[in-house]
């Protein structure tokens, strides 16, 4: 049994997902799980008797501009790493959460070992980015070990910032136990979807780097031959642009702004085919989601897409930008039912086989052992 402290940002997409399920998939090993963030991670919503939460409290003192959350994180850590005898600290993002953690070992007189894991946006936005680009490159060789959550972060994080240390490839994963295929019909029926038509769904925090006019321009050219809807799940910056988008070009009839939601899992059921036209993805966790429910996936040619789906088995991939050849191969396979069928039970084998969370869990635990071991 060892005890494990978790920060990530708790309600932050993909990275907070992660860092919840791994937190509660080892603590069902028998680990004892302490989460040291700003809130309780979204997916704590029950009682889990091996699992423990840390606030880290935002004093709004007058003497400072803005509360200092990477200090206060950095000695609630300390805290939390001398009471509670911590073995390892293992923070998502290099910035600032391995930051904040050297500073808690530092500080700290337990002694206490810091696994990194590398998200992306870090990397691939902050990374450039020549004000912080010292301190990530620091956080990250000041850690005992580090992942990353595709090979094409590392070698991104390894060009751009020059960091001399080993980084380990383990991949992200889904909760199996909620993401699968659901018979949901009455779901179609509640958003006025009629059984002949094909559902295309796209997630995501509607950032730039998402290029959701891509989605939205493909979906147009893909809705001229094929009878479909297409889902706009999420919710953030270009959310706005794309609803204007979509009446620009007269598909308000097509397209379901459906924002934030919850469930992500039972809408994947009722979707046929998903899209990722991102220009930064580190991994794309939805990608996987999609794949554990059945669905194939159309993406990019851009960081760690092409590491998960698999060109013309699980889905496509295409160029940057390239919206007709996104629509082209979305018609080709929406319009032959024995190919999507081959391409959705493809991409849930693809899923077990490669991402199944109980192969990464143990690849994180074979990490901490071998980092506890050096000692
Ligand atoms: O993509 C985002 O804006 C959110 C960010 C996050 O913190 O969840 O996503 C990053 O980490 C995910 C989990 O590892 C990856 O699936 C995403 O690809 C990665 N985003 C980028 O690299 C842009």
């Amino acid at each position: 049994m060892k005890k494990i402290g978790i920060t990530c940002y708790p309600t932050v997409g993909g990275s907070g997902v992660i860092a919840t399920e791994l937190g509660m998939l080892l603590a069902e090993q028998g680990n004892e799980i302490h989460f040291i963030t700003s809130s309780l991670p979204f997916r704590l919503n029950q009682i889990y008797p091996k699992i423990y939460f840390h606030e880290v409290e935002l004093n709004h003192y007058p003497v400072f501009q803005h509360p200092p959350y990477d200090l206060a994180l950095a000695s609630k850590m300390a805290e939390v790493i001398d009471r509670e005898k911590l073995d390892i600290l293992h923070v998502h993002y290099a910035m600032p959460h391995a930051i904040s953690a050297i500073l808690a070992r530092d500080i700290a007189e337990h002694d206490v070992k810091i696994v990194t894991t590398l998200h992306g946006t870090d990397i691939t936005v902050l990374g450039i980015d020549h004000t912080f680009k010292k301190m990530i490159k620091y956080g990250i060789e000041q850690s005992d070990a580090v992942t990353a959550v595709s090979k094409s972060l590392v070698n991104q994080t390894k060009d751009r910032l020059e960091v001399n240390k080993d980084i380990s490839v383990i991949y992200n994963f889904v909760n199996e136990q909620e993401y699968f295929k659901k018979e949901m019909p009455f779901i179609k029926q509640q958003y006025g979807i009629n059984p002949d038509e094909k559902v295309i769904i796209h997630i995501s925090n509607f950032r730039k780097v998402k290029r959701t006019e891509d989605v939205i321009q493909t979906f147009y050219m893909i809705n001229k031959q094929i009878n479909s809807k297409l889902l706009l799940v999420g919710d953030g910056p270009d959310y706005s642009a794309a609803n204007e988008l979509v009446n620009k070009l007269g598909i308000a009839n097509r397209v379901l702004f459906l924002g934030k939601q919850k469930n992500i899992s039972d809408l994947l059921s009722i979707a046929d085919l998903k899209l990722l036209l991102s220009e930064k993805e580190s991994f794309g966790l939805v990608l996987l989601e999609a794949m554990a429910c059945e669905v194939p996936c159309i993406g990019t040619n851009v960081g760690g897409i092409p590491e998960v789906i698999t060109h013309n088995e699980t889905g496509y991939i295409v160029e940057l930008g390239d919206r007709n050849k996104a629509a082209k191969y979305a018609v080709h396979l929406l319009s032959d039912a024995d190919l999507l069928r081959k391409f959705s039970r493809n991409a849930l084998a693809h899923a077990e086989n490669y991402f199944h969370s109980e192969k990464i869990v143990n690849q994180y635990s074979t990490l901490y052992d071998k980092v506890l071991m050096n000692q």
